[in-house]
């Protein structure tokens, strides 16, 4: 993990409360003890790992550093590693998550579902330039950096929202270069798991489509496929039929919106639009032009 052996991590940092459990063990409130700075640590027992978990632990920490310096991408500040246990120390996300943030308020205006939609988009398409699929993507694994004013007319709140937001937990994804050789593993959370990782062949592209999902949620207030228990919720989203139609809110979403929501769930991966530079998602006046950093991307896709 490490190439020098390292400390123990309590000689470092104090370490607090919990915040959440991760893929893989629990992650608390850590302060350094040199400079009072607050991180965020996973601790992950080594006694409860197989060897497929190690390598995947290896791979989430290769992974992190390969995205290293991206503004809404999880920054990895350290790995400690001990006799029984490793800790990666990550950066502290003091606002919550995106799920809180959203289920708080019911849903949004269209101006903050683009708003929050274009950070989305923009930590995914630097993933997939950099060649990763997170195979994770839900609200849940949003963190946003700061508390938003959700008082009444919480519009100030709102308008931060897109630009506190850091991608997490890349505890499932994987290094895909090649989009020639699809994946076969069926990993994900069933409300935003794509059809096709359900028949256990798919690319970068799932990760739009479970991106479409949160879009569906901010701007309804539910999930396009749903159920009452897991089974249900797969078979939903293997009938991937989405109903633009009946729930009257249609009525009050722009032509635009329901465009972007179409292009991302489109059940055919091959035709869903992606993050090149030249599809619905980049042209989208929804979106609003400038998903700021989508030149950068394409640099470093070249
Ligand atoms: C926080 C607060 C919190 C969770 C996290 C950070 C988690 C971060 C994280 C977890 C991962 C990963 C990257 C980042 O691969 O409640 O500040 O598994």
């Amino acid at each position: 993990w490490v190439t020098r052996p390292s400390p123990p991590i309590e000689s470092i940092y104090e370490l607090g409360r919990t915040l959440g459990k991760g893929t893989f063990g629990l992650v608390r409130a850590a302060t350094h003890r040199a400079t009072g700075a607050e991180v965020a640590v996973k601790t992950i027992r080594k006694s409860m790992l197989v060897a497929s978990d190690v390598s995947s632990l290896r791979r989430e920490v290769e992974v992190l550093h390969h995205l290293a310096g991206h503004p809404h991408i999880s920054q990895l500040l350290g790995v400690f590693e001990e006799a029984s246990q490793l800790h990666l120390v990550l950066e502290m996300y003091a606002g919550g998550d995106l799920f809180d943030a959203i289920t708080s308020v019911g849903c949004h205006s269209e101006r903050v579902a683009a708003d929050a939609m274009r950070t989305v988009l923009t930590a995914l398409s630097y993933c997939h330039a950099m060649g990763v699929a997170h195979r994770d993507i839900k609200p849940e694994n949003f963190m946003l950096t700061k508390q938003l004013r959700q008082d009444e007319g919480s519009s100030e709140g709102d308008a931060e929202l897109g630009s506190a937001l850091k991608l997490i937990d890349f505890g499932l994804s994987v290094f895909c270069t090649d989009d020639d050789t699809p994946l076969t593993e069926t990993v994900g959370t069933s409300y935003y798991v794509a059809p096709e990782v359900l028949t256990k062949s798919y690319n970068r592209s799932a990760d739009i489509w479970s991106a479409g999902v949160i879009l569906h949620i901010m701007l309804t207030g539910y999930a396009p496929f749903d159920g009452e228990d897991d089974k249900a919720i797969i078979a939903s989203v293997q009938a991937g039929r989405l109903d633009l139609s009946s729930d009257p809110i249609w009525a009050t979403i722009s032509r635009e919106a329901t465009d972007v929501l179409r292009a991302m769930l489109d059940r055919n991966p091959f035709t869903r639009s992606d993050l090149n530079g030249d599809g619905v998602l980049d042209q989208s006046e929804f979106l609003a032009a400038a998903l700021p950093d989508a030149a950068l991307c394409r640099q470093a896709k070249q």
